[in-house]
């Protein structure tokens, strides 16, 4: 009898005590539509120091039963009176540079997962009929942020930007913004607890303020309309209006002017037949586009070009092409850390087209903004990538939402730069029926936002006997590219393995290697079958463009990689030191003799006119 009313006390309270719990769990705000082109419009910029608090326990987020604390550090609570108890002080504590990764800038920081809080104060004079938006080019991982004490909403994802409405809670002096980055890896994120590259936490690209009238263009899609030279086909989307708003949209070079409508939602679509020089590697033209709309108008600089594939060909505005390739992280040249400027772009981007490159892979995320801007400037083709890498969890709802989320967040960005020719939706993923639906649902997504670019993920190989390699993932079936990384001479055997195999593709579209290569130390030099050294790594090419060049459906590769980077799956003392060294250039800048075997057969290609 004991038993029973137990058990009925067990069903009547478990549902109440979740009912509960679900009422004190905090309100997950989402961040307001995503405002693109924000370089081009009227911002006030809160780069420089932030003051920092490190909280490795969250005692500024949670309470000491671990419930969230309302009055936790976002407060900014100062001491009223000498008897005040409040442990903690954003004005007497450390600064940090912003935008800029935490681990690079204090040596304290280099290997630390967890919560830091970053507070800026700023006044704002506010004008009658202006909306005022605060926006993050990226914060890894979770950023929770709060202006003047109050909530503005959650962010996850380390490499997109967002934005939060404010204006109701700026007054006129003294706003305190306070963001809790969080950049503990947790098995059910994107990326998961398991990846090759520096968990660099923080608010690591640029914050602003942007100002907007009432109604104001929110985004657009401009581009020449799939498989058309002259065909341009788009849309322009309004915040604030109700319908039936007029949009200027123009292109003054081109004497293209057209004037539509909006509908109740805010969008009009656009389209329209002109010609225009196309762009290319050879001519990045660019065509200043404006955008107007009552009081509103956005300038941006946007490149036009086709891209498709017939068969097993890459086709640039109708014409065949071979993408020259290599691949890179988003890790300074200049600094170390997180790269986030115009300068370390265009270092990177340089030292790419020295290689003689046409084609870069950003490797493994979407890299920040400059990183596209100045590809449209150089004229170099971009493979662009969600950080959907390796074994995230392919049957979690929320994992998914997440990589949608980010997929959707890196398109609305970019989707207006010529140089972004391919959306990859994941990299060396295991081949299962979870994680093909999981990949096919991300490519629909993609395809849905944009229908003019290419699809395409970096998959693997295996073989079909000891010197057959197979290239047959189901995943190629729903892709235009295929991505293929293999690593031939590294992890597979030693470098003259490359010389007696086959390669089997079964689809019938254009292949792309999308990785190979092998550490090198710069300066360490020896005999050719000796790891680590950059005879090895010459070695490894040599054998390996001598595999690539009998492959009949090759369209492209991107070696593994430009420059070494930091990863903590390295460690090996002397040689490694937290760097993997597959860089064809080291973390100082030095050229390795890899470097220039590539770099020939770049230039023949180049002879070839490929
Ligand atoms: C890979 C991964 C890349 C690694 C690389 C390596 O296959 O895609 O992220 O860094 O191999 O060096 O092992």
């Amino acid at each position: 009898m004991k038993i029973k009313v137990a058990a009925l006390l067990v069903i009547v309270f478990i549902p109440l005590t979740i009912c509960q719990a679900q009422q004190q769990l905090p309100q997950i705000q989402q961040p307001t539509p995503l405002i693109t082109n924000i370089d081009n419009r009227h911002t006030l910029s809160l780069d420089g120091r932030w003051q920092i608090i490190i909280d490795p326990y969250e005692t500024g987020y949670y309470d000491y039963r671990y419930q969230p604390s309302p009055n936790g550090y976002f407060k900014n609570t100062k001491p009223r009176s000498p008897s005040d108890l409040i442990e903690y002080d954003f004005d007497a504590s450390q600064q940090l540079n912003v935008p800029g990764d935490w681990n690079s800038q204090d040596q304290k920081l280099l290997f630390y997962e967890g919560t830091v809080w970053y507070k800026k104060s700023f006044d704002y004079q506010q004008k009658d009929g202006k909306r005022l938006f605060v926006y993050f080019g990226a914060a890894n991982y979770v950023a929770d942020v709060y202006l003047n004490g109050e909530k503005l909403g959650r962010h996850e994802g380390g490499f997109t930007p967002f934005n939060f409405e404010i204006a109701k809670l700026v007054r006129a002096k003294d706003n305190y913004l306070i963001v809790k980055v969080d950049n503990k890896r947790r098995r059910d994120a994107v990326p998961t607890l398991n990846t090759d590259w520096w968990n660099y936490g923080g608010l690591t690209r640029t914050v602003s303020i942007l100002e907007v009238p009432d109604t104001f263009i929110e985004d657009y899609f401009l581009q020449l309309k799939k498989g058309s030279t002259n065909e341009f086909a788009g849309w322009v989307k309004l915040n604030g209006a109700g319908g039936n708003k007029t949009v200027t949209v123009e292109i003054p070079e081109a004497k293209i002017k057209q004037t539509i409508t909006t509908d109740a939602s805010g969008y009009a679509p656009v389209s329209f037949r002109a010609r225009a020089q196309l762009w290319s590697p050879e001519n990045p033209k660019l065509y200043q586009v404006v955008l107007s709309s009552g009081g509103n108008s956005v300038t941006d600089q946007i490149g036009f070009r086709s891209i498709e594939t017939r068969g097993t060909d890459i086709l640039l505005n109708g014409k065949p092409i071979f993408l020259r390739g290599i691949c890179m992280h988003e890790e300074s040249p200049l600094r170390g850390g997180r790269a986030f400027s115009e300068d370390d772009a265009r270092a990177l981007l340089t030292w790419a087209k020295e290689l003689g490159c046409n084609f870069v892979r950003l490797a493994h995320y979407p890299h920040n903004e400059h990183m596209t801007r100045m590809a449209d400037q150089m004229g170099i083709m971009v493979w662009s990538e969600i950080p959907v890498y390796w074994t995230i969890l392919w049957d979690n709802p929320e994992t998914f939402a997440n990589a949608k989320n980010q997929l959707d967040e890196n398109i609305t960005r970019d989707k207006n730069k010529a140089s972004v020719i391919l959306w990859s939706v994941a990299n060396e993923t295991p081949v299962n029926e979870a994680r093909t639906k999981f990949l096919r649902a991300l490519i629909d997504e993609a395809r849905k936002l944009d229908s003019t670019r290419l699809l395409t993920a970096a998959n693997e190989r295996h073989y079909s006997d000891p010197n057959t390699q197979v290239v047959d993932d189901p995943l190629g079936e729903y892709l235009d590219v295929l991505g293929c990384n293999e690593y031939v001479g590294w992890y597979d055997g030693l470098p003259a393995k490359a010389d007696n195999l086959q390669w089997k593709v079964t689809q019938n579209k254009p292949l792309v290697i999308s990785e190979f290569g092998g550490d090198a130390l710069f300066g360490n030099h020896g005999d050719a079958g000796a790891r680590w050294t950059e005879e090895y790594q010459k070695n490894l090419y040599e054998h390996q463009i001598g595999m690539l060049k009998k492959i009949p459906s090759l369209r492209g590769m991107a070696p593994w990689i430009l420059v070494d980077f930091r990863s903590p799956r390295r460690p090996l003392p002397r040689i490694q030191d937290f760097y993997n060294r597959k860089g064809l250039i080291s973390s100082r800048g030095e050229r390795k003799q890899a470097f220039y075997v590539l770099q020939n057969f770049y230039r023949d290609l180049m002879k070839e006119g490929k």
